[in-house]
């Protein structure tokens, strides 16, 4: 099927973004860099463009004066509420308390001597400016359209008044690290003033936050000061509260005649104009160098500018649109057949799922968690966090920082599903970073020699405990010892997707060698079981400490099978560190079934203890990690499938935007796909603001992400040497087509299906392998590949693939 990818996925409205925060959260449209972010408003009389670059934050250690400090505990969250450096002698009499039945005593000793009190050290991910076009014309204009392509990157605003038609165009260019604007208008002459402010200069108080989002008083959030000339707006400052530099340059480059005003630069008489915008700060991911430079951004944003001025629009442009779909076009989901719609996205959205247009929306979704990641996500840049890259706010939703719990793993899901490669580095480079004040924590908390995180981070290294929720709203969901476990296995889910073996031996190996010492030193042996456990454990965010509680074990076992299949791997089974995980894997306490109510536990001694704060719909189901994102349990488990099916329908299929499309993976790897499809008919229906940004609520990016990669899984299934197409096809998607999914070992799979039977597929490997296809579930009686008849026994197949070459295969029924 031959498509227009660059013109097929257009987000398309018929009015601007109101300017407000309310505005930008629900209906501005998001482009970026990786580094940087805008959000385009499309005003009619005034352009608004919100500016965020991912390096602003608050917290971390302090340059020059200030409040956190570098030299003790404070800065990674290591120190309790009454401010002492937190005890690993607390942790070990909690450890040992878990390993009873009353968690009573484990509350008290948290509350007396190991929750943290402030949030200073944490900080905040911080909005960055605002860039304003005042247009000097009436606001009655016609043929308004605000779109953004999702194909090319690129943004544009458009309308006509009376018979001059006016247009905007925008784009980030990832090659240059710029924002880039071009203006125009056939007919009339373009006139305008371009400002720049920055938001939040005094603490505002974001009265729409609940409280426990609000840090203690910061004073004035920054000094800075803006100089203008040659067409240029050069704003540079540093934040009060930890002394961290930034810069911003808007050039403009026009055929009108400029002139430097005291608001800003004031164009007349224009045919069109270029507006190029960066932005940076001294911010480097260094815990050696206290996360700074030592370089004034404003040299190399300038320099920055420099360069894509020489370069020129057109060429940027080019430059941009190659650089972007090389990654945005290796895969694609086809479910909507015809012209793409004129009928505005915001309004597909709220006739969802009741319009022609729903298989077009299904799909639209599934690109555009892709531009959103390509958009906050590469190479060089820190991982996106919980809104990506784009920020409006001083205080954002939960700092808009790293959630180690899910929701970081969560971003990048889709990434290797989808075959975005050039997307996750950002994610192993930021977990090896923590390293250095990792092995702080770990030594403090549990006084071992390893290295560890817990619930949250920033990007200075934050790895200890914060209190990110109100103290009074029971649980204690700071602490989160498998947030290592679990980041370590999203990593090394890169290596099974991409088969990259170089990267595997430098880097995750190392990182999977860490990771399963660290458990093997803070697994506690229960003499009343026999078993390995974790104490005192946390269900994430549900519940009371206990030990052992399902989501933890299922971790360690998952980090310690990821790691004795690596070394055997490659080749290095024989350490004693292999000998000593392979018995404490075998030793830990293991899945089990509830016999009262046939479900997987979430606690082990759940019928034994009154479990406080049970919420039976709660957002989280972290006991069925295991199931979906890890693979204890397989698809062959029928005891298991069937006790994670009974979970799941007791859990329902509600939940804040992430948890919704958590449950679409679930529910696919059950095979469940009218679960599955009901999941993502739910995420797009309650969780979809109209600029298609996913909503907790608020705002949070994880959703959008999680909603593709529980897409992909529907439509492909893993296990190490087992390809299984189609896994849980909804009857909704009776004819579709979906290219370059990526398989473990660097597969690449197109599947094209018809009447809901699979009838072309495609593999193709970047080395030599052999693989099986198992189509069990749809019983084909024959396939062609290459010209040749192969029958199918039990409708598995198996090929052996030659690196570069494409094996169509056409299958019979
Ligand atoms: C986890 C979730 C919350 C929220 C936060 C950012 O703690 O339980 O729902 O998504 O992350």
């Amino acid at each position: 099927m031959a498509e227009d990818w660059k013109g097929k996925w257009i987000l398309r409205y018929e009015k601007e973004a109101e300017p407000s925060l309310k505005g930008w959260e629900e209906q501005s449209l998001p482009i970026g860099n990786g580094f940087q972010g805008a959000n385009i408003f499309g005003g009619k009389t005034r352009e608004t463009i919100y500016l965020s670059e991912e390096s602003l934050w608050t917290g971390g250690p302090v340059a020059e004066g200030g409040i956190a400090r570098y030299d003790n505990d404070d800065f990674l969250g290591l120190t309790n509420r009454f401010g002492k450096t937190i005890n690993h002698n607390s942790i070990n009499k909690a450890r040992q308390a878990g390993l009873g039945t009353d968690n009573k005593k484990i509350t008290e000793i948290f509350d007396k001597e190991i929750l943290p009190s402030n949030r200073k050290a944490l900080g905040a991910f911080q909005s960055f400016a605002i860039c304003n076009i005042d247009f000097f014309h009436k606001a009655d204009v016609e043929d308004y359209s605000r779109t953004l392509n999702i194909g090319q990157a690129v943004a544009t605003v458009e309308y006509r008044q009376n018979s001059t038609i006016y247009k905007r165009e925008f784009f980030a260019s990832y090659p240059k690290r710029v924002i880039v604007i071009h203006l125009s208008a056939k007919g009339d002459k373009l006139n305008f003033l371009c400002t720049v402010t920055i938001p939040h200069i005094n603490n505002e108080n974001p009265q729409t936050l609940p409280q426990h989002f609000l840090p203690e008083d910061y004073g004035k959030v920054i000094d800075y000061h803006v100089v203008k000339e040659n067409n240029t707006i050069e704003l540079v400052g540093h934040l009060k509260q930890n002394g961290l530099r930034f810069g911003l340059i808007e050039k403009i480059i026009t055929n009108g005649k400029c002139e430097q005003q005291d608001k800003g630069i004031l164009v007349k008489d224009a045919d069109e104009a270029d507006i190029y915008i960066s932005l940076g700060t001294d911010y480097v991911n260094d815990y050696h160098k206290r996360y700074r430079t030592g370089t004034n951004p404003i040299e190399i944003v300038a320099k920055r500018i420099d360069t894509a001025v020489k370069c020129g629009y057109d060429r940027l442009r080019k430059e941009h649109i190659e650089d972007y779909s090389s990654i945005f076009e290796k895969s694609a989901l086809f479910l909507y057949k015809g012209e793409p719609p004129t009928l505005p996205t915001d309004k597909i959205i709220k006739r969802y799922p009741h319009t022609k247009f729903a298989r077009y929306l299904e799909e639209l979704y599934f690109q555009y968690g892709r531009y959103l990641l390509i958009a906050s996500s590469r190479e060089g840049t820190l991982p996106a966090n919980l809104q990506g890259v784009w920020n409006a706010y001083q205080f954002p939703p939960w700092s808009s920082d790293y959630h180690l719990n899910i929701n970081l793993q969560m971003n990048y899901w889709h990434a290797m599903r989808t075959n975005m490669p050039e997307t996750v580095l950002p994610l192993l480079d930021y977990i090896e970073r923590l390293k250095e004040s990792g092995k702080i924590c770990a030594k403090t908390l549990f006084g071992i020699d390893s290295w560890c995180f817990m619930l949250v981070s920033n990007i200075f290294g934050f790895v200890g405990l914060s209190n990110t929720w109100n103290l009074q709203a029971g649980g204690f969901p700071t602490w989160a010892q498998t947030s290592f476990a679990w980041m370590c296995h999203s990593i090394f889910e890169i290596f099974l997707y991409y088969g990259n073996d170089r990267l595997l031996k430098e880097r995750i190996f190392p990182l999977l060698c860490d990771c399963v010492e660290f458990y093997s030193k803070i697994l506690v042996y229960d003499c009343k079981s026999d078993r390995y456990v974790l104490s005192p454990s946390y269900s994430a965010e549900h519940g009371g400490m206990f030990s052992g509680c399902t989501f933890e074990q299922e971790l360690v076992w998952q980090i310690f099978e990821d790691y004795l299949y690596a070394s055997e791997y490659l080749n290095m089974p024989n350490s004693s560190q292999f000998e000593k995980i392979k018995i404490l894997q075998a030793k830990l306490q293991p899945l089990s079934i509830n016999k009262k109510n046939g479900c997987i536990k979430e606690w082990y001694n759940e019928n034994v203890v009154k479990i406080p704060d049970i919420e039976l719909k709660h957002r989280h189901i972290s006991h069925l990690v295991g199931l979906f994102p890890c693979s204890h349990i397989s698809m062959g488990d029928t005891e298991l499938i069937n006790a994670a099916k009974k979970t799941l329908k007791l859990r329902g299929n509600k939940g804040t935007g992430w948890s919704r499309a958590f449950k679409i993976g679930l529910n696919a790897r059950l095979g469940d796909s009218k679960r599955a499809y009901a999941c993502y008919r739910n995420l797009l229906t309650n969780c979809t603001l109209p600029n298609m940004w996913d909503t907790h609520p608020p705002f949070q990016i994880d959703g959008n992400f999680g909603g593709v990669a529980g897409v992909a899984e529907m439509l492909l299934y893993n296990e190490k040497g087992m390809i299984y197409p189609l896994p849980a096809l909804p009857k909704q998607w009776q004819n579709g087509i979906v290219k370059g999914l990526m398989a473990y070992s660097g597969i690449t799979v197109d599947i094209e299906w018809q009447k809901a039977l699979p009838i072309y597929l495609n593999f193709r490997a970047e080395r030599n392998i052999s693989t099986t296809i198992n189509l069990s579930h749809f019983k084909p009686y024959y396939a062609i590949i290459h010209n040749k008849t192969i029958n199918l026994v039990n409708g598995k197949l198996k090929i052996n693939l030659e690196k570069g070459v494409d094996y169509k295969i056409q299958l019979f029924y």
